[in-house]
């Protein structure tokens, strides 16, 4: 894959050149989902569950005016130590490369950078969506926009409830996204094993996920899918319980005139702080998870 704005760790690059089976990983989640020193851990151990499991990490982020598909160690660092790496989604991506600013990838950002290097599987915690009071706002994460139109798949644990997750799956559906459940029914809400909102279909192995994934591929369908993995059970959160923090970071990201790109991150930060430490260590169980399984169905799609 040549691109003037691609550049490659020697790990990924020997995995593109043999076609082996490689799994994206998103900045964002190390940037401004978790503090340090739990933020550089967690990229690490997700990495390493990766490889344990058949398949090459490719951690995407920007940086000196590329798009780093892989990252060394102390980039690794800079990500979850630097404080003003910007939040990057499709619009501030042309932006951050011409003025070689760092810049962290969202979940839409980092499909965009898989599809260019040609990696098929991405592994992370939750998808950004359409918002409570959305239809007032029109706050809908260019995430969904981005499932529409590139060819990656994102395995991940739904998304968090500070969402309107019906209208989230009624957008998808409109865009021809599929979701599946991974070994489920119901949607996920990140925290919780359930959302009250089925899924559109259910696969139980890695190998069923692939076959629906080359299926649409193969067909021409343009876009990605969703493969919605719920955290383990023994590390979920009870749905009530997280529901009413929710509602209180949403009165106060009201109360504070929180809008645009902001409002994601201060409701997460926010739910962090009212959750105390138990909310992390969910979030970082539930990507463990995804990771494993990511890997599984890009060592599958290989076959
Ligand atoms: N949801 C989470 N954790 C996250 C994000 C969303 O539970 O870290 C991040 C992801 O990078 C996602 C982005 O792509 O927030 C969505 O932001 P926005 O709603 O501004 O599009
Ligand atoms: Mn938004």
């Amino acid at each position: 894959m040549n691109n003037q704005y691609l550049t490659f760790t020697d790990e990924v690059r020997h995995a593109l050149d043999n076609n082996l089976p490689i799994v994206a990983l998103e900045t964002t989640i190390i940037s401004h989902g978790m503090p340090y020193p739990q933020n550089i851990q967690m990229a690490k151990e997700v990495e390493q569950i990766i490889r344990d499991n058949g398949a090459v990490p490719a951690t995407i982020g920007f940086l000196d005016g590329k798009i780093k598909i892989g990252l060394n160690e102390s980039e690794l660092e800079e990500f979850a130590t630097n404080k003003s790496v910007a939040k990057v989604s499709r619009r501030d991506l042309p932006h951050i490369l011409a003025t070689g600013k760092i810049g962290a990838a969202t979940v839409a950002a980092t499909m965009i950078g898989a599809e260019l290097a040609g990696i098929e599987v991405f592994a992370t915690g939750g998808i950004g969506g359409v918002h409570r009071e959305g239809e007032v706002t029109w706050d809908v994460s260019a995430d969904l926009t981005e499932l529409a139109s590139t060819n990656v798949a994102v395995v991940c644990a739904g998304c968090k409830s500070i969402l309107d997750i019906g209208r989230t799956l009624e957008y998808l559906e409109t865009h021809g996204v599929p979701v599946a459940g991974y070994q489920t029914s119901e949607f996920p809400s990140f925290f919780s094993r359930e959302s009250g909102n089925p899924v559109d279909f259910r696969v139980d192995t890695p190998e069923e996920a692939a076959s629906m994934l080359n299926t649409k591929w193969n067909l021409g369908l343009k876009g990605g899918a969703v493969i919605a993995n719920p955290v383990p059970q023994e590390a979920a959160m009870d749905f009530n319980e997280i529901e009413q923090v929710i509602l209180r970071a949403l009165d106060e990201a009201k109360e504070n005139n929180i809008t645009g790109k902001n409002v994601t991150p201060f409701l997460l930060d926010k739910v962090k702080q009212l959750t105390g430490g138990k909310s992390l260590e969910t979030n970082i169980a539930l990507v463990k998870h995804n990771a494993k399984v990511a890997a599984q169905i890009a060592v599958a799609l290989k076959k």
